[in-house]
């Protein structure tokens, strides 16, 4: 049990390892209301053993009823009023530190947008285009602009900042500033149908300098390749029907179902984290993604020859 309970805390993926000053808040928070309802708890369970203890005692039943009385206003009305409105004021002063960027104050955007059920991540101002592994400068502010392309989700990096919901039609934004390098992980916490257990992200927190060096290289258009099996994969993808759901830019591919696969080669996870990005992987994923994610829209290519998913594999492979 307390395994169980301790797997969960300490993780990459939890708000009691805050890295930002909005996570430490947060933390702050959870651990303020977590002593409150301990403490809560404890008085509770005090006077279940102090009723159990004297309940043969109670001999004079108008004093007893007035005890009651007492009992429900102080313990049901007073003291929730006490408690409710202490919680409530620690909640105002955490909420400035959560919300969303005033218009000029940050210096990067980043639009993500979620579908059902992967994440596609664009950097306005640049041609850069990619899918669940977010990259972001360190030591900067970034507005991360939510939206969704069908149902609701919830964009949610818990050692960054508050989660933040993808409405249809609308779009909602947070401030991402991460003082620490590294790789946080995040997770749609919003239920958005089969998928919604693997639809997870990444944000990858690098020097502001490999940053800059990362969006150039995303921004460019597919490399071509140069001969044998790549070139073959590469005409397989456009006479498949790999091109209505994938753009790769720099080819005739454009569709916008499934994500950007310009620079697949250089992410290191397929389908929302769902899978490490090796070719045996990327062999599988394209024979029958539902294997690997019950639900996923896109289709299996079982019925392409081997040697066919192959060179699919190899040009795919080679789109750093
Ligand atoms: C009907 C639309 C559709 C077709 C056709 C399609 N895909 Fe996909 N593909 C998707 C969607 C949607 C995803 C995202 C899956 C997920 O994460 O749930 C995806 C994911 C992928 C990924 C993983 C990308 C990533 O960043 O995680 C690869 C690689 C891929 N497809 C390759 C192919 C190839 C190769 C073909 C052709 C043989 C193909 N797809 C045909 C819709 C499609
Ligand atoms: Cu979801």
């Amino acid at each position: 049990m307390l395994l169980v309970l301790g797997s969960g805390c300490g993780s990459n993926q939890s708000i009691t390892s805050p890295v930002t000053d909005p996570a430490r808040e947060i933390d702050t928070l959870w651990w303020a209301m977590f002593a409150v309802g301990m403490v809560i708890f404890g008085i509770v369970l005090g006077l279940l053993v102090l009723a159990y203890v004297r309940r043969r005692r109670a001999t004079d039943h108008d004093r007893a009823e007035r005890m009651s009385y007492a009992v429900i206003l102080g313990g049901g009305m007073v003291a929730p009023v006490i408690v409710l409105a202490v919680l409530f004021a620690f909640v105002i002063r955490v909420m400035p530190a959560v919300s969303a960027p005033k218009p000029g104050a940050t210096s990067l955007t980043v639009e993500v947008t979620g579908h059902q059920w992967y994440w596609e991540v664009r950097y306005p101002g640049t041609d850069a285009v990619t899918a669940n592994e977010i990259h972001l400068p360190a030591r900067t502010r970034v507005r991360i602009v939510a939206r969704t392309a069908d149902v609701i989700h919830s964009f949610w990096a818990p050692r960054l900042n508050r989660k933040i919901d993808m409405i249809p039609g609308r779009s909602n934004s947070i401030e991402l500033d991460v003082p620490k390098v590294g790789t946080y992980r995040g997770q749609c916490s919003e239920f958005c149908g089969v998928g919604h257990a693997e639809m997870a992200f990444r944000v990858i927190v690098q020097p502001p300098d490999a940053f800059r060096t990362w969006l150039d290289h995303q921004a460019q258009p597919a490399e071509t390749p140069s001969g044998g099996q790549a070139l073959a994969g590469q005409q397989q993808f456009m006479s498949a029907s790999c091109q209505d759901c994938h753009t790769i830019r720099g080819t005739p591919a454009d569709g916008r179902v499934g994500p950007d696969l310009t620079h697949i080669g250089s992410r290191r996870t397929l389908a929302a984290l769902t899978i490490p990005n090796t070719s045996r992987n990327l062999f599988q994923w394209i024979t029958n993604p539902q294997w690997w994610k019950p639900g996923s829209r896109m289709p299996g290519f079982a019925s392409l020859p081997v040697s066919a998913r192959r060179a699919l594999v190899a040009y795919l492979e080679g789109l750093h």
